[in-house]
């Protein structure tokens, strides 16, 4: 296993600014932790598979980022400081409330002022309401974003940050909500330049990734609470694969979920028990969040981990 790791990093590029980045999330965990104040590093997005070196062409997955940024909210309410380690353009905590509203209709412009703009009124309640929350974890250093797009950027950065952050222990949560590929092409193999359509029909092998939960579990944050998350579309396989996983990798916690119905419904997975957390009509019809449930669920395990 470990060879497999040594092959993948070596045969990928490191992210810019790796150092930056890695020194940045040193500092700001070990304010926090200092400051008594626990650290979660959160993965959010899919990871994109470029087919060529100069990329034109990649493979993607369907995540858009929700799971990990509407997370990130309730764990800062709950007085987490968060790493947010996500897909470049992906939703992020607070900005995803605006998401689909473009900025311009949200400013009044009657009349246009040339130095200060006010937001519209029918919008003012719930900009002030997020801003408020948004400043609060900016100003006490609670947030800290940072950037993927690439599956290696994702894992290098992974790596790098699992590594810093294990030193930490028991007061560090892993909440891996990204969307990871199993699949990649190392460099040696990617061509490139453009792949030409005149050279016909494409035959592309893509390589298995290593699983990165055993390297992080066993070597980089082997004290730290993890929680990872299984998804499948296919019902029946998710319980199962959910306790594999544990099996295999001997974390902590296994959140399941299944494609469509991932907005309303997921399964807390431990070694002693698996908990099933739906949203009623009514909630859902109320705008309650599920990411809401979960964080009580995985801050009351790591809370208790924690006291052990
Ligand atoms: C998840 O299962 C997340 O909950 C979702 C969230 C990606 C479904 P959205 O971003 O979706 O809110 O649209 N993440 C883990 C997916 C994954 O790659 N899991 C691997 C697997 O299932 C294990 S690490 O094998």
């Amino acid at each position: 296993m470990a060879s497999e790791w040594v092959t993948f990093f070596k045969s990928t590029k490191i992210p810019d600014n790796f150092d930056d980045q890695l020194l940045k999330i040193k500092d700001f965990a070990a304010k926090n932790i200092e400051n008594g104040v626990p650290v979660c590093l959160i993965t959010s997005g899919g990871t994109t598979v470029p087919l060529e070196s100069h990329t034109v062409r990649y493979l993607d997955n369907f995540s858009v980022g929700t799971r990990g940024a509407t997370s990130a909210e309730y764990l800062l309410s709950a007085d987490y400081a968060v790493i947010f380690l996500h897909r470049r353009g992906s939703l992020e905590p607070f900005r995803r409330h605006f998401q689909h509203l473009n900025i311009l209709d949200l400013l009044d412009d009657s009349p246009i002022l040339n130095v200060s703009f006010s937001v519209k009124s029918t919008h003012a309640e719930q900009v002030a309401s997020v801003l408020k929350k948004y400043s609060v974890a900016k100003s006490s250093n609670r947030l800290l974003m940072t950037e993927f797009t690439t599956l290696a950027e994702y894992l290098h950065l992974l790596k790098g940050a699992a590594r810093i952050l294990g030193d930490f222990g028991p007061k560090v949560l892993f909440y891996l909500a990204a969307a990871v590929s199993d699949f990649y092409i190392p460099s040696s193999q990617l061509p490139e330049h453009k792949i030409q359509s005149s050279e016909g029909a494409l035959n592309i092998q893509l390589q298995m990734v290593p699983k990165m939960l055993r390297p992080l579990v066993a070597e980089w944050a082997p004290r730290s609470f993890t929680v990872s998350f299984k998804l499948e579309t296919d019902e029946k396989l998710l319980i199962p694969k959910a306790k594999q996983a544990l099996k295999n990798y001997n974390h902590q916690v296994v959140v399941g979920n299944i494609l469509e119905t991932r907005k309303k419904q997921i399964v807390i997975v431990t070694q002693s028990e698996d908990k099933c957390v739906r949203l009623s009509e009514e909630e859902i019809s109320s705008g309650k969040e599920i990411e809401d449930y979960i964080i009580q669920e995985i801050t009351h395990r790591h809370q208790m981990f924690m006291a052990k």
